[in-house]
């Protein structure tokens, strides 16, 4: 079994994969896709992705794309973790959460981050501020629905980790750096400190850094 993942490591979705996998401890090899050279538009990149887009999971010939069905999968390997769930409604719920992380959270966070971090690291200019206001109105809008799902659960499906906390909680490693307004969130600060306290987590971010600019 030889198992690589396709990555650019700063990226909140590279982090989502890589910290997963680093969590239930599988074995892989990491291959940079270096998002500041274009390597994600490379002919061979695109044979794995049409879309031009990374992360990337590759496993003898098998190929996925999409962060979330990535650690989904990723999960399938150590069912003994119990990090998606067998039980049906319980596995919806984790479902529910990564549908929605995909269609509202993920891109909120986006455009904060695009606006206020990646624009200025990569010679991208100033923020726009009707982006910024857009990407605050939204994050806003989503944040209050987070937090108030968040009291009185340890974490997002219950007192039990799964998938869906990695899937939610991998936008907020950029929340200093792209100043998302978390301080109204109080259970979603609680929340987030849990994740982040997880060896995985410390570990996937101390290694970001360096692996962005791996061979
Ligand atoms: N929904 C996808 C989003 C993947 C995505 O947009 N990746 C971005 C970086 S965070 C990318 O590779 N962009 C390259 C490009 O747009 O050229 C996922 O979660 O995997």
């Amino acid at each position: 079994m030889s198992l690589k993942i396709h990555a650019f490591p700063l990226s909140p979705r590279a982090f989502k994969v890589l910290s997963f996998a680093n969590h239930i401890g599988i074995p892989y090899e990491f291959v940079l896709v270096d998002l500041t050279k274009g390597a994600q538009r490379s002919p061979e990149f695109t044979t794995l992705n049409l879309n031009q887009r990374m992360p990337v999971l590759e496993e003898d010939g098998f190929c996925l794309w999409e962060s979330n069905a990535i650690i989904q999968y990723l999960a399938t390997k150590k069912p003994e973790l119990g990090l998606l769930p067998k039980d049906e409604r319980a596995r919806a719920d984790v479902s529910r959460w990564m549908f929605w992380e995909s269609a509202h959270w993920d891109s909120s966070c986006a455009t904060l981050v695009f606006e206020r971090f990646v624009k200025g690291a990569f010679g991208g200019g100033a923020p726009d501020p009707k982006e910024v206001e857009k990407g605050l109105t939204n994050f806003n809008r989503a944040a209050k629905v987070l937090d108030q799902h968040l009291k009185g659960r340890k974490f997002l499906c219950g007192d039990h980790l799964t998938v869906a906390d990695f899937s939610v909680g991998a936008a907020l490693i950029m929340a200093e750096k792209a100043s998302f307004p978390l301080e109204p969130y109080g259970e979603i600060r609680r929340w987030y400190a849990s994740l982040a306290a997880l060896p995985a987590w410390q570990k996937t971010l101390a290694n970001s850094a360096a692996m962005a600019t791996a061979a």
